[in-house]
């Protein structure tokens, strides 16, 4: 009864709390204000949890608890992100059904989730693979693919509402229709494995062959669906001015949504009708156009190409099309190109130039054809080089150093300068000549104005089983529609095995009796057999916390308006752009259909660092450096792990694993345990009494409480710690510990070490839980510090002046007069002989 038996400890107060539901979220209850605290929800592997994942549940936890406390109506869900491959895979390799293996892993990691005592409101899980979770995921697609996007409102509108022009036929109406579709099916390059006989993700292809096993991939044009969201690229852009997330995520997302602005131009090919459009960031180069390249996709190729040229250039669009988009642009890579024969005439000069054929350009980028520069653009300068093509600066550096160094043929200059060897245009800086440049164009109708995004459409469909199927079905004229949302959830057949078929069909196609469907009008059509990606489901897990029982509809728009946005979500960098870029797409599309009433779904965001085995490494199997969560609760409690993992340092920092520091929380701990029980007889400490604390024990308490509020507001939550760990020292001097002091402690901890906290405070005679009890206030004039000032001197002459406070010790002295302006003008870059300190008076810095 007397010392800490965590594990006993542990197990009666998750117990109780699941009983008590303490946790338990209340839709739209207006007398608190509400807080959304959301975890990013973790795939159920059969690994189980990893130290990684603790790590940024305690964080959330912590902040969830906090608010309870501060008064507020927390949600705080949890749930599951259940589709994927490995489940898949396992069911290839054993016949295993993947929600049979789903179920086991989803079951394991809640056991593991469950011991560490996070303040889950568990009637709200979710798995994105339960159909009446993915029955919702399936209606969002349904309404993308029955939207078109306005350009003048710039919002998704219902398909019904698309204006389309008269007098066309029905199969030219559908057409037009279909094509403008949020969801729309297209050809696109996909990494088809033979071997494998299946597609791959750019990540599981190194090298142009597979990751495993290494067999050829190639790319191929298969029919797949697309989600337009490059339609909300500027919004995209434009809406990260509302969110709190940091500067470095929200450049991540900048990058990869790639704003461009320049012009497209307009160059005529000699000797035919066609024109060769360009789209360049450098219109102010034009006079430096010395060739063109096209990408080996581009239409004009098999036009333009003479014959003594073409059997050069059919060898190297075939192998370019074994290049992956990455491989191709690598700034790294030796250009590789051929000459197609024809030549085009450059606008502004009208001079004849080569048309060129290289991968370096990509034909999903711009136009699929550039104007080359090779004085200003590394890429054509090299190409240039190579392939022994004229050079002609047109931009002159603004410093003579640079200048020099272009007119000796050693620097490609790329910044901005003034105009030279452009005619009527020399002398301006580049952006004014930019503009008339473009003006100049376009008034001739041989150029204009044109952004471009780098993002691209999202390939949304896998040839996989383990996903939710597609709400569409193909009719027999070749054509596609969506099913009524009264069939949803569409659900997976079962399928008897689950080995690819072999050829570029998915395996649902297997499930004929599901696959072929008759129509109400007695037709029959066949089913889509793609599956959508694993993204899909998590792109709106958050709404679905908001509602999670509801048959009738995704989330109720009243509960929506109450609990959205997400106050604070944290989760891995490694989602930073892809997972918060969907999820940011679907929720602005939901929006313009007036489902969502906010314009971004997370206000903050807070990406967690990784956390590195003990020698410093990423943690994995096969370094053997990987830590059990399991064991460390075993062995110290779970209350020890939390701490643990919030006082290795900064939340956003990534930092080694070490079993030494996981003892020092754990005796931190005990210490405070011993506060207040007596270990001989499991009774309070006979040192605890009702009397008043003294004037310096009310100060620390009153400190740690402010620090402790601060700290977790601000997510520094191992500074929180230490603040603790100091109070709990000072106490622990005490002959007579007051009571009320040692029950603000017990506060303050909870959130971090909730089981003992609970524990701890009922010890100390409360009969309920901590849960909801007020956080303690403190007091701002109780924390002033008697503070005194000393001189600074180097070498005898005073310098400066510090004020520190009157019990700071000599080491935060030093430090402090060594941080003054004057003193490190004085040390100039030097390290001082000695400091010395002399109490309350002065610090002499002896150089
Ligand atoms: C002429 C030029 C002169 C260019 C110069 C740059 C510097 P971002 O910023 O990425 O949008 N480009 C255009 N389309 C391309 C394609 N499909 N594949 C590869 N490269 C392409 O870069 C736009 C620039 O990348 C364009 O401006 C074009 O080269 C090239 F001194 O045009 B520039």
């Amino acid at each position: 009864e007397g010392t800490y038996d965590f594990g006993r400890i542990e197990r009666k107060w998750q117990a109780y709390w699941e009983e008590h539901k303490c946790f338990r979220a209340t839709d739209c209850d207006v007398s608190k204000p509400k807080y959304y605290v959301l975890d990013m929800f973790p795939y159920p592997s059969g690994q189980g949890l990893h130290v990684g994942h603790p790590e940024g549940y305690t964080a959330t936890d912590i902040v969830a608890r906090y608010k309870r406390m501060k008064g507020f109506n927390v949600l705080h869900p949890f749930g599951w992100d259940a589709f994927g491959l490995p489940a898949e895979q396992h069911a290839i390799a054993t016949g295993t059904h993947p929600e049979e293996t789903t179920n086991k892993n989803i079951a394991n990691m809640k056991r593991q989730t469950k011991a560490l005592g996070f303040s889950y409101d568990w009637d709200r899980e979710v798995a994105t693979t339960d159909p009446e979770y993915y029955q919702w995921t399936q209606w969002i697609v349904l309404k993308l693919f029955n939207s078109y996007f306005d350009e003048e409102l710039q919002k998704a509108r219902p398909i019904e509402e698309l204006p389309v022009p008269d007098g066309l036929s029905d199969q030219d109406r559908r057409r037009y229709i279909d094509d403008r579709r949020l969801a729309y099916q297209s050809s696109v390059p996909v990494n088809w494995c033979p071997a494998l006989g299946t597609v791959l993700a750019n990540e599981e292809v190194v090298g142009g062959v597979s990751e495993r096993g290494g067999h050829p991939v190639i790319r191929k044009p298969m029919r797949q669906w697309m989600l337009r969201i490059t339609k909300y690229a500027e919004r995209l852009l434009d809406d990260l001015k509302e969110v709190d997330w940091s500067e470095s995520i929200k450049k991540l997302q900048v990058d990869w949504i790639g704003r461009s602005v320049g012009a497209e131009v307009c160059f005529r090919i000699d000797g035919y009708e066609d024109n060769i459009w360009v789209f360049t960031t450098r219109p102010d180069t034009l006079f430096g156009a010395t060739y063109m390249v096209m990408a080996p996709e581009h239409p004009l190729v098999g036009t333009i190409v003479t014959e003594a040229q073409k059997q050069a250039v059919e060898a190297y669009c075939e192998a370019a099309a074994r290049k992956s988009d990455l491989d191709r642009t690598d700034l790294a890579k030796d250009k590789t190109g051929v000459f197609t024969g024809a030549h085009a005439i450059n606008p502004v000069n009208n001079e004849r130039i080569p048309i060129w054929i290289s991968d370096y350009v990509l034909i999903s980028y711009g136009t699929g054809a550039i104007m080359a520069v090779p004085a200003h653009d590394d890429r054509d300068f090299e190409f240039a080089t190579k392939f022994e093509l004229p050079i002609v600066q047109v931009v002159q550096p603004p410093s003579t150093e640079d200048a020099e160094r272009v007119a000796r043929g050693e620097l490609c200059f790329t910044g901005d300068g003034t105009a030279i060897h452009s005619g009527p245009f020399d002398g301006l800086a580049t952006p004014e000549f930019k503009e008339a440049i473009t003006a100049w164009l376009a008034e001739r109708g041989l150029g204009k104005k044109a952004i471009n995004y780098k993002l691209r459409d999202w390939l949304f469909s896998r040839q996989r089983y383990w996903g939710e199927p597609f709400p569409i079905v193909h009719l027999a004229d070749g054509t596609v529609t969506g099913i009524s949302e009264s069939e949803l959830p569409l659900r997976l057949p079962d399928l008897d095995d689950y080995k690819p078929l072999g050829t570029a069909e998915p395996p649902l196609a297997k499930a004929t009796d599901w696959v072929n469907v008759t129509l109400p009008d007695g037709s029959t059509a066949r089913r889509e057999t793609n599956t959508m990606p694993q993204w899909a489901g998590s792109c709106w897990y958050y709404l679905r916390y908001l509602d999670p029982r509801n048959s009738e509809r995704g989330w109720d728009p009243e509960k929506e308006k109450y609990w959205m946005p997400v106050d604070l979500y944290v989760g891995g960098a490694e989602h930073a752009v892809l997972h918060l870029l969907y999820s940011r797409f679907w929720h602005k599309f939901l929006y313009d259909l007036g489902y969502v009433s906010t314009k971004e779904p997370f206000k903050k965001l807070v990406n967690q660092g990784m956390i590195l085995g003990e020698d410093g490494q990423k943690m994995s199997k096969s370094r053997g450096n990987v830590v059990n969560p399991d064991q460390v609760v075993t062995d110290y409690g779970a209350d020890s792990m939390r701490l643990y993992e919030m006082f290795m340092g900064p939340l956003e920092a990534m930092k080694p694993w070490s079993m030494n520091g996981v003892q020092g929380v754990h005796r931190f701990l005990q210490k405070t345990w011993r506060l207040i029980v007596d270990e001989e007889t499991g009774r309070l400490s006979s040192c605890i009494q009702d009397a008043p604390a003294d004037e310096e024990t009310l100060r620390l308490l009153h400190q740690t409480i402010k620090k402790v509020g601060d700290d977790v507001e601000s997510f520094g939550f191992n500074t929180a710690i230490s603040a603790m760990m100091i109070l709990v020292n000072h106490l622990g001097r005490l002959q007579v510990r007051p009571k009320s002091v040692l029950e603000s402690l017990v506060l303050v901890l909870a959130p971090f070490a909730p089981h003992v906290a609970e524990e701890l405070w009922q010890r100390l005679g409360h009969a309920n839980s901590l849960a909801h009890e007020p956080w303690p206030s403190y007091d701002t004039g109780l924390i002033q510090e008697k503070q005194i000032e000393l001189a600074v001197q180097v070498n005898g002459k005073i310098k400066d002046r510090i004020v520190v406070a009157a019990e700071a010790d000599e080491d935060a002295i030093k430090a402090e007069a060594l941080r003054c302006d004057k003193v490190v003008e004085a040390l100039a870059g030097k390290t001082p002989r000695k400091v010395i300190v002399i109490k309350s008076r002065l610090v002499n810095v002896v150089v």
